[in-house]
């Protein structure tokens, strides 16, 4: 296999004052930080689909990118070119994993039997590279969005028909999960929502997906896949309302269907923004629930209502992510997922290198961070003392079970001062971590 990207060395760390584009200023893969490598850390993913396959082709025009790669797109020599493509991408930037959906890797054909034959082709050959250079999958998925056919939803639409194709699809992209090792299995219900109530039957679509994802535990499980099912949680885009709006109602949803000892969730920073919420929030919900799974790396723009998948620049919220990724003990079978893509103007094959080294750098960065507000310890004291008045007395007795509501009365008639939560300290604890990150 030739070279493709020869302008592009092996991206090297060379600090925080270099000056070279293509070099890392913070991502130091071997080290050391709160006792595990950043490399370990953060097990970086490549997502095929942005990566190999988005050409920056929006609704007002058409890609500005070449994704050719030296072959005719659309063809099986593309879908091999593209495998060349990203195992060098993956290689120069160090990155281990990588993410797919089936459809990212071979054109679908008219038949499934067709489409399979190529996925076995193209499976194949990945697992070939695999074997080669050490890389590895975090996860695959099926596109179950795409497809005209499932303009009403996969598991969630009105038709027996569609429902089973569906079922292939995850069937298959569960066989290729398995054959590469795959940590994890992702459900995005891109279209499993609705448009409008006056057509649809909630209850019976929500019975129907969860159906569809037990099916695919007992299969999984019975092909050896024994990594952890996601559900990526996204509130809208390409539907109005999608099922697994945000991470309390897919943490719901899974509790409700018995689902949640083989599920946790995939939580991207550009959906928790959708819904309302911080990309904090989101973790923080899955993490208390242990339910952090995986994380879909990228941000939003707050001034824009849709999902823009940049790569990751916010320090902020790559250190508030390293955080709660922290103080849960980091990522089982997850990892650091760039679900992101070059602004259409950013059209160069170097771009793509520069996105990733954006959004590595912002990350190495932001797990420094992260384990500095840890090390400084302000923020956790500060939680404990406010708190402080559940450890004894009549909040040990509210926090163990045993108060009742005619004993709590009593206590409050026997306050002398009316009683007051104290300062929250918000700007306080801003100032904290503004002082750990500058110095
Ligand atoms: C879409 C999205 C998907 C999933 C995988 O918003 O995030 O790319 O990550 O289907
Ligand atoms: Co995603």
């Amino acid at each position: 296999m030739s070279e493709m990207f020869k302008e592009i060395p092996k991206i090297a760390y060379e600090g925080s004052s270099s000056r070279n584009p293509l070099a890392f200023k913070y991502y130091d893969a071997e080290r050391v930080v709160a006792g595990k490598t950043m490399r370990e850390h953060l097990r970086f993913a490549m997502a095929w689909w942005h990566t190999l396959c988005a050409t920056g082709t929006d609704m007002f025009g058409p890609g500005t990118a070449d994704k050719s790669f030296g072959a005719e797109p659309g063809t099986m020599a593309h879908a091999f070119a593209k495998v060349d493509a990203g195992f060098e991408v993956m290689e120069k930037l160090g990155i281990d994993y990588f993410c797919f959906h089936d459809v990212d890797l071979v054109p679908e054909a008219a038949t499934i039997a067709e489409t399979n034959r190529r996925l076995d082709e193209i499976g194949d050959y990945i697992a070939g590279k695999m074997k080669e250079t050490g890389l590895k999958n975090l996860w695959g998925t099926a596109n179950l969005f795409s497809n005209p056919r499932y303009a009403n939803g996969a598991g969630s639409s009105n038709s027996a028909e569609v429902y089973c194709f569906a079922a292939a699809q995850i069937k298959k992209a569960l066989d290729l999960t398995v054959k590469f090792g795959g940590l994890g299995y992702v459900f995005w219900g891109g279209r499993e929502g609705y448009e409008t109530l006056l057509n649809t039957d909630m209850k019976f679509e929500q019975e129907n997906i969860a159906t569809l994802m037990r099916m695919a535990v007992e299969y999984g499980r019975g092909i050896g896949f024994t990594g952890d099912f996601f559900i990526e949680p996204k509130p809208k885009e390409p539907m109005k309302h999608q099922y697994d709006f945000d991470a309390a109602t897919s943490v719901n949803f899974l509790k409700e269907y018995g689902l949640n000892r083989d599920f946790k969730l995939n939580i991207e920073a550009n959906h928790a923004t959708l819904a309302g919420h911080t990309f904090q929030h989101e973790l923080r919900v899955a993490a208390m629930n242990g339910m952090l799974g995986s994380v879909d790396a990228n941000q939003g723009d707050l001034l824009l209502g849709w999902d823009t998948d940049e790569f990751p620049f916010n320090i902020y919220d790559t250190t508030f992510c390293m955080y709660e990724i922290l103080k849960a003990g980091g990522l089982k079978n997850g990892g650091l997922n760039f679900d992101a893509k070059n602004r259409r103007p950013s059209s160069t094959h170097a771009d793509i290198f520069k996105g990733f080294i954006l959004g590595m750098d912002a990350f190495a960065l932001g797990l420094v961070k992260a384990a500095a507000l840890i090390e400084d310890g302000r923020l956790d004291a500060f939680v404990k003392e406010r708190y402080a008045s559940f450890e004894s007395g009549v909040g040990k007795r509210i926090r163990s079970g045993a108060a009742t509501l005619d004993e709590l009365a009593a206590e409050a008639e026997k306050l002398e001062a009316p009683a007051s939560p104290g300062s929250g300290g918000q700007e306080y604890l801003q100032s904290v971590v503004n002082a750990v990150f500058f110095g």
